[in-house]
Formats: structure tokens, sequence, C-alpha cells
């Protein structure tokens, strides 16, 4: 079976092989820290130390963090959609690298939720590649802002980035397959359903049902170094 336009979502879950932290499985991220504190704008405006120091540890351990079969295998299947004259739009809700690393292509990636490896200046709003640690102590390199450095990440209350493009996406996809999250946060847990209703064919690829898993056409569960290899090689 061959798709025209394909739109995948994945979620922390594809990158839990690769050593990374989920956020709700039993000893996810926001089990251990405060989400109030630590994902939104007002616990950064509180305590901006405790948030950098909350990233620079991730942005640190993704950096070393290497992709897994289920990155790998979402890599092949673009370069095969590439072959047969198809879109691809990879859209990601983590802001580790990994898809970068495992050679999806950069210009088909849609980090919808911010990335580990870029800052953003509070002030002018400069985002620029970033890889060591942040802090209240940085001057913005294009406005000269002392202390409103933060990292480039969508918290909850802040509109995703690139939605136009990901709707414009969906709007015209014939296969959407979500692979690795649990369809809690929105706007990421609602494209099953625009998609599905703009009539494409709809596949999760989950360690265990989402929040969202009676709306899929077809669902295989298991680890995703595994059911994401397995369904690209049946579907490539
Ligand atoms: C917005 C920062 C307005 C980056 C994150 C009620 C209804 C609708 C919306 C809302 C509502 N109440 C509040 C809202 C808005 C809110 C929201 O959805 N809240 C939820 C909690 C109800 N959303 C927002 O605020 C968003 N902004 O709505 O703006 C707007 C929108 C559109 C247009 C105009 C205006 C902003 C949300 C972004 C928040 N930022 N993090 C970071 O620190 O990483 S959230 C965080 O959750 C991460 O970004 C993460 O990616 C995201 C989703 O989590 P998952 O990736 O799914 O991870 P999770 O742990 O939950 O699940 C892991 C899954 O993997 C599990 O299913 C597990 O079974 C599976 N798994 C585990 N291991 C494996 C595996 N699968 C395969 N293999 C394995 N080995």
């Amino acid at each position: 079976m061959t798709y025209q336009n394909i739109v995948v979502l994945t979620g922390a879950g594809i990158s839990a092989e690769s050593g990374l932290g989920t956020f709700r499985d039993k000893d996810g991220i926001w089990t251990k820290y405060p989400l109030e504190d630590l994902a939104t704008p007002e616990g950064f405006a509180r305590n901006p130390d405790f948030v950098h120091e909350f990233y620079n540890a991730r942005r640190a351990q993704s950096a070393k963090a290497e992709p897994n079969a289920g990155h790998i295998a979402l890599a092949d299947l673009e370069r095969a959609q590439s072959k047969t004259g198809g879109s691809f739009l990879l859209v990601t809700q983590n802001v580790d690298g990994l898809h970068e690393k495992a050679g999806s292509n950069p210009a088909n990636i849609v980090h919808m939720h911010g990335e580990l490896g870029k800052s953003r200046c509070g002030a002018c709003g400069d985002v620029m590649a970033w890889t060591g640690p942040l802090s209240t102590n940085l001057t913005c390199q294009i406005c000269d802002t002392k202390g409103q450095m933060r990292p480039h990440v969508v918290w909850f209350g802040e509109i995703p980035l690139e939605m136009d493009r990901i709707e414009q996406a969906l709007a015209k996809c014939d296969l959407f397959v979500s692979i690795g999250t649990s369809g809690d946060v929105y706007p990421a847990a609602g494209f099953v359903q625009m998609a599905r209703s703009l009539g494409a064919w709809t596949v999760e690829l989950n360690l265990e049902p989402s929040s969202g898993s009676a709306l899929f056409n077809e669902s295989h569960l298991g680890p995703a170094s595994k059911v994401v290899p397995d369904w690209v090689r049946l579907n490539t």
C-alpha cells in the first residue's frame, strides 16, 4: 500500500529506548518534577534558575543520547516516500534532536514544542542554536538584553510552533501515524481527529493504548524500536 501524503506525529515514547524520559508513564518526568513550576511561563518567571537547571540537564542528556531503531525506521520511511514523489512531514512533540540524528531531513521535521538545542531571547524573540547551559547571567547577542534568555521550548499555555503548516499537512494527508504519545496534550492530541475527519487512514504505534486509541483505524502495541520498523517494512 502506498500513500501520497504522510504525516507522522511522535512523542516522548519514541525516545524512551534511547534513554530519555517520558512524561506520564509511572516514573515519568511529571511524576518527579512539578509541571507548573517547570513547563509554564509563570513557573519560569517565578524561578528561572530552577527551570534553567531542569532544561540544562535535559539538554546535556539528549546531546549524549543516540537514536533507536524507531527513529531510524522513520528516516527510512521518509526516503522511501520521496522515491514515490509523495510528501512526508514529521511532527514531533519531542525537544530532543534524535530524529535529526537518525537521518530524518530537518526540512521535513516540525518541532511543535520547540528544541532543547536552541535558545530564545524573551525580549526580542531571537532564536539561535545553543548547546551549552542557559542561565539568567546571559546577555542576548542580538538585542543586548541581560537575563531574558530562555529555552526555545513551548510551555503550557503557549502556542505550539508552525501550527498552520501542521494543519495544512493534516488537511491533505491520506496517512496519519501517531507514535509514542499518550494523546493527553493538545493540540497534538487532536491531530488524529482532524486527519480522520478529512479521510486519512490513521495508525497508532505505541507501547500501550493512548487516550485517543479508539480514533485510530489501526493500532500496533509494543516498543517503538520494534513496532515502528515492523510497520515501515510492511508498508514500504
Ligand atoms: C496550547 C515542553 C493554545 C517541552 C510540553 C483542555 C483541552 C484542550 C487543551 C487544554 C485543556 N486544558 C489545557 C489545555 C492546553 C494544554 C494541554 O493540552 N494540557 C493538557 C495537560 C490537558 N496545552 C497547551 O498548553 C499547549 N498550548 O494549547 O496553546 C493554542 C493551541 C493551538 C492554537 C492556538 C492556541 C502547549 C502544550 C506544550 C506543553 N509543553 N513540554 C518539554 O519540556 O519537553 S508538554 C510535554 O507533553 C512534552 O512536550 C511532550 O512531548 C508532550 C506530550 O507528552 P508525550 O510526548 O505524549 O509523552 P507522555 O509521557 O505523555 O506519553 C508517552 C507515551 O509513550 C505513552 O503513551 C507511553 O505508553 C508511550 N511509550 C512509553 N515507552 C514507549 C512508548 N511507546 C513506544 N515505545 C516505547 N518504548
